[in-house]
């Protein structure tokens, strides 16, 4: 059968502010938790980045000369409120609103994140998204955002990655725990406790001030398979997608807490403090749509404590496990990436019709991407066929979803343009446009246009055929 994009299909790409802008601590900015964490040796800081914030124009021209019918970026908070919260910086509102007017200006619809890993490190300092207060700063800072770009901006993302966040936010450096914590388990889930009402009261007062527009969750969501037929790594494989999946969108969508979430926090005395008034909350708040970031699937066995495995929930792409629940192991159908990342484009598509099945909400692709080391000829080109190759078997599982019956609005892969990567430096690079520096010297900062640049270009002017 012939299975066609919609019409007003959402074509584009993703970035995020802190690993695009640069300018990290000029024209008002406040620092944020990225601008305060130790980067790893060897890897790009973040003070200039690929320097989007002096040269956005540039770079949304070539975003539309590809094509892109929209743009997903995040907007700093310690840009627009250097302290996290009360004084406005006013430098910082107009840069977001002329990026906005300038992809508004080429067609491209801005879809806007609101919190993609850089807490202000003012509020960092008072205990982050630890501290029940942190609730109510973002909601202030949600509130700001809209009164300012709500008359532009219709798509709205609350929370890039909040599983991620939770799950492994040492790594990112955006969720800590502070020292001496007894019940390390207890405090991060409190944490994400904070994160889920703040992002409930947010998505209600957007519908609330504004109408028209569209709101969601961005987390990063990807099927858990069983490592084989046994009966118990069926059952690793519902706690793994429980625990790692469904938590965050069953309370983004019902306001619900997964009950096999809940047991296993209660059995390590680790619920979350609620406060009168959180489920009611929770439930009333409802998302438009679900940002989805799809990289790779996981493949679980039956966790046992003879293994001396390091059982800690690493990283998205590294095998890990929790006590009790899971371990990760290797799939050996699954090629990987330069950077060991899975590939599974057929999991794309799993995820989706689960996804989908599951809470019936159009899906918008906020990430899916392949992180390589590009390499720039002295022509000037950058034959990157290996994401070509990633992409394309993406974009056909995705189309064989929509076949099934999945809503799709539109796909904004990682990334429009070679940014940051928070773990690797810019040597493990994402974009379609290639930026002429690395992670010793700034370089030239030039653009080029990628061999996946012009491919995608196709793409899009035939609305997904290549
Ligand atoms: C997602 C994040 C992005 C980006 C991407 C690629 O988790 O939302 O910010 O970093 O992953 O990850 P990495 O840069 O580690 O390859």
């Amino acid at each position: 059968k012939t299975i066609e994009f919609p019409s007003n299909f959402f074509w584009g790409a993703s970035s995020s502010a802190y690993q695009v802008e640069g300018a990290s601590l000029t024209n008002g900015k406040g620092p944020s938790s990225q601008d305060t964490k130790v980067l790893p040796e060897g890897t790009a800081d973040l003070t200039v980045s690929v320097d989007h914030y002096h040269r956005y124009k540039e770079d949304i021209a070539l975003m539309a000369e590809m094509g892109f019918k929209s743009y997903r970026f995040s907007i700093s908070w310690s840009r627009v409120l250097p302290n996290g919260k009360g004084e406005v910086n006013q430098e910082g509102l107009d840069f977001y609103s002329n990026l906005i007017d300038e992809c508004i200006k080429h067609n491209i619809e801005p879809i806007v994140t609101m919190f993609h890993f850089d807490m202000p490190a003012a509020l960092d300092n008072l205990g982050s998204w630890g501290n029940r207060d942190s609730v109510q700063w973002f909601v202030d800072y949600a509130k700001l955002l809209f009164e300012t770009y709500g008359d532009r901006v219709k798509y709205w993302l609350t929370i890039n990655e909040q599983n991620m966040l939770t799950l492994v936010g040492n790594v990112i450096g955006t969720l800590r725990v502070p020292e001496g914590t007894e019940n390390v388990t207890k405090e991060i889930y409190q944490q994400n406790h904070h994160m889920l009402v703040a992002q409930a009261k947010a998505m209600e007062l957007c519908h609330q001030l504004l109408p028209d527009a569209k709101i969601a969750p961005a987390p990063n969501i990807a099927i858990a398979y069983a490592a084989s037929k046994k009966p118990e790594d069926a059952l690793a494989a519902q706690n793994a997608n429980a625990i790692r999946n469904w938590l965050y969108l069953d309370m983004a969508v019902y306001g619900k807490y997964n009950n096999l979430v809940w047991t296993w926090l209660a059995d390590q005395d680790a619920l979350p403090d609620i406060v009168e008034g959180d489920f009611e909350s929770l439930a009333n708040a409802k998302p438009d749509f679900l940002g989805i970031n799809y990289y790779n699937t996981l493949t679980v066995r039956e966790y046992e404590a003879q293994d001396g495995y390091e059982v800690e929930f690493k990283s998205q792409q590294e095998n890990s496990g929790l006590e009790n629940m899971f371990l990760g192991v290797d799939n050996e159908f699954l090629p990987k990436t330069e950077f060991g990342w899975e590939i599974d484009p057929i999991g794309f598509r799993a995820t989706l019709r689960e996804i989908y099945s599951r809470y019936h909400l159009p899906i918008l692709i906020t990430e899916n991407g392949l992180g390589a080391y590009d390499e720039l000829t002295e022509d000037g080109k950058i034959h990157d066929d290996y994401r070509i190759n990633y992409l394309r078997t993406h974009i056909e599982q995705m189309k064989l979803a929509i076949g099934d019956g999945v809503e799709m609005l539109g796909y904004n892969p990682w990334s429009a343009i070679d940014l940051i990567s928070t773990h690797e430096g810019i040597r493990k690079r994402y974009g379609f446009i290639y930026v002429d520096r690395d992670d010793e010297s700034v370089g030239s900062l030039q653009r080029y246009r990628k061999d996946s640049f012009f491919w995608y270009q196709g793409v899009i002017a035939n609305n997904g055929q290549d």
